[in-house]
């Protein structure tokens, strides 16, 4: 009763964060909520698997809710109904670079936590004093850029370096496929036999990803391969390649791994898969959280890394477990 008065006078004061305090220093119950970029993705279904495992471990409340479509304006209306539950932190994978930075403040003015998984806000460099996006605590993710470059080398090298390659990627604003696109872009100025076309925007729609891959090939009879730049452009390339009958002459590099990429690997469709680490994203978005809550000090970046499969490992139980679930 005492603590409920104490609380609601700081809340009437404007400083809400602080009439939380009592409580986790009482041994309260903690509560993280963890919003994807959409719920129906393997990655984000893995990273949720991640979360889960490191809240089982730490005693805390995992919340997971998200739109159905990776979207900023279906995302906002998520992050502010996640909001007014108030978590004791937010674990997010912002779907635009820019535009959840105002949704996201509102979370901290309501003195919750805020930790980006996957993706980032502004420049994704938090808690540097610059900016209008440096507020998260932390961000934790995979280096896109560094994927970007991986995905490049291995094209390159399936199509003999040389000939015309695109990247099929989701759309712009995106930091993560933003980064994955300048990373391959980047290394292919090493590898001045090879073109690299224009950028095919698919808005994460494998369909759409597959009819693209035959436009371009209509403009490019001599089209060599095609860098997918997150599941569904790589999922829909890869069939785009098969419908237009050029499976194994058009070279795919795959970033993601779905199950489903097995049979693709082991058929020549797609020659290489770049999986991330998204339950290892999740545990340690946990961790992180936990641990800012706790009152210790995060590093304001985690990184994650990768596992390359190919046909020729993806049969090894060390490479298959990064095979994402569905
Ligand atoms: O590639 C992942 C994720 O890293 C990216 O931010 C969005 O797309 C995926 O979820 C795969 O669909």
């Amino acid at each position: 009763m005492k603590r409920r008065t104490l609380g609601a006078a700081l809340a009437a004061l404007g400083l809400a964060a602080l009439a939380t305090a009592p409580a986790q220093a009482a041994g309260k119950k903690l509560t993280i909520a963890l919003i994807p970029g959409l719920t129906t993705d393997a990655f984000y279904i893995t990273m949720h698997k991640g979360a889960q495992a490191a809240a089982d471990a730490l005693g805390d409340t995992l919340v997971f809710q998200g739109a159905p479509e990776f979207n900023a304006v279906l995302q906002v209306p998520v992050l502010d109904a996640v909001i007014a539950r108030h978590p004791d932190a937010i674990l997010i994978a912002p779907t635009d670079k820019v535009q959840l930075i105002q949704p996201l403040k509102k979370a901290i003015d309501a003195g919750i936590k805020v930790i980006t998984v996957d993706t980032f806000i502004g420049t994704g460099k938090y808690q540097t004093g610059s900016g209008d996006a440096d507020f998260p605590l932390s961000y934790v993710a995979s280096d896109n850029i560094l994927g970007g470059q991986i995905a490049a080398r291995a094209l390159a090298k399936a199509i003999g370096d040389k000939g015309k390659v695109y990247v099929s990627n989701v759309k712009p604003g995106v930091s993560t496929t933003d980064q994955r696109e300048e990373g391959f872009k980047e290394e292919m100025k090493n590898h001045p036999g090879i073109t690299v076309l224009t950028t095919q925007f698919n808005d994460d729609d494998a369909n759409k990803a597959a009819s693209q891959l035959q436009s371009v090939l209509a403009r490019n009879p001599d089209l060599a391969g095609v860098f997918g730049a997150n599941l569904f452009s790589a999922l829909g390339a890869a069939n785009g390649v098969k419908q237009a009958g050029k499976a194994g002459a058009i070279k795919v590099a795959a970033f993601d791994a779905p199950k489903s990429i097995v049979e693709q690997l082991k058929s020549g469709l797609v020659d290489m898969a770049i999986a991330q680490h998204p339950s290892e994203i999740g545990y340690f978005g946990v961790v992180a959280a936990h641990a800012a809550l706790t009152g210790h000090s995060i590093p304001t970046a985690i990184g994650t890394g990768f596992t390359v499969i190919t046909k020729d490992n993806v049969d090894d139980p060390n490479v298959s477990r990064f095979l994402y679930s569905d």
